[in-house]
């Protein structure tokens, strides 16, 4: 199961929860810090973190991620909505739909698991890179090539292990949309720390951290138009090494947005110059130091009323799907404050 790196990639954490750890900074998310979550609600309202999942309503993010399909099953022969449960008895008064869902796991509301993205990174020291994720693991199997072509989803680092903690802990909002409007451009830690302290938002060990950006405002406009959204609001600069390096020393335990990728996303060309990560937050968080991704989660509402409270801290309870394998999930959030 678990892999034999001997080298570890600079700036990365392999091996400090564990040879076999598969949660990273999930890790953080102890029974005490969920108590600490829990004194965050003082008023007892619930905020839906979720856009409706058959947003942004077309490929136009991402070409290969298409819309869910919705469609009712086949019982007994016929299609089961709105019609008798069961055929053979006209004494049952039972009427029953069931149906099914066919849903790109990162189309709307996401998480990303540490199985999105690896690197070729030379972990066992014999000069030649292989494939590789957080924590020196392989998704495919080595032995039975299972995981390939995604015949049975990733062998690691798959999102139930996720599930399995139930990712519930303190949220804290960064509202980058109050202080940097809707132009799209990137923000990085200088820009960053600098909101934090005019907002006093203090992130701790173990926060969930929430950044809203106002990108989901436009999806959901965009969804009465036939527009696409464009290049809009703010994203975090990946390449900025300050950033990456406060990431890591801050402790916290997850990252999320409302935008497409947190960072700048792949489908805005990069120069490159030398090897290295299109995405180069994805790959600090999710491969070298095990913090899990949210993206386009909708934190309007709540970045709204937490300005108009004075407050930046809630309860979140956000589990992505228990499926084996997935590499990502959709995600239902709940915020209370
Ligand atoms: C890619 O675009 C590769 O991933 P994400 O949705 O995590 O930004």
């Amino acid at each position: 199961m678990s892999k034999c790196w001997k080298v570890r990639p600079e700036g990365s954490n392999w091996g400090e929860f564990g040879p076999d750890d598969q949660l990273g900074r999930l890790n953080l998310l102890t029974a005490e810090r969920v108590l600490e979550a829990v004194k965050e609600v003082r008023t007892g309202r619930t905020f839906c973190l979720s856009l409706p999942l058959d947003l942004p309503g077309s490929n136009s993010l991402n070409p290969s991620r298409l819309p869910p399909e919705l469609k009712p099953v086949i019982r007994q022969g016929e299609i089961a909505f709105d019609g008798p449960a069961r055929r053979d008895n006209p004494l049952q008064t039972d009427l029953l739909c069931d149906d099914a869902m066919l849903i790109h796991s990162q189309y709307s509301t996401q998480w990303d698991s540490f199985s999105h993205i690896g690197a070729l990174f030379d972990a066992d020291g014999d000069g030649a890179p292989e494939h590789v994720y957080y924590n020196g693991f392989k998704v495919v199997s080595e032995e039975t090539g299972e995981g390939l072509y995604g015949e049975i989803g990733a062998v690691n680092l798959g999102i139930e292990n996720m599930a399995e903690t139930c990712v519930q802990g303190r949220g804290v909002m960064i509202d980058l949309r109050a202080h940097c409007g809707d132009e799209r451009r990137a923000v990085g830690f200088d820009e960053l720390m600098a909101i934090l302290n005019k907002d006093d938002v203090e992130v701790m060990e173990g926060d969930l951290v929430c950044l809203h950006t106002g990108f989901a405002d436009r999806i959901v406009a965009a969804a009465e138009t036939p527009e696409p959204v464009g290049a809009v609001c703010t994203v975090l600069d990946g390449d900025d090494k300050k950033l990456l390096e406060w990431i890591s020393e801050s402790g916290l335990a997850a990252l999320i947005s409302d935008n497409v990728a947190v960072e700048q996303s792949s489908s805005v060309a990069r120069e490159m110059t030398e090897p290295g990560p299109v995405l180069p937050l994805h790959e600090h968080c999710l491969f070298k130091i095990g913090v899990p991704l949210g993206e386009l989660w909708y934190l309007s509402d709540l970045a709204a009323w937490l300005r108009e409270n004075g407050r930046s801290r809630f309860l979140l309870t956000a589990p992505p799907l228990r499926m084996p394998g997935a590499v990502g999930s959709p995600a239902t959030p709940v915020a209370t404050v």
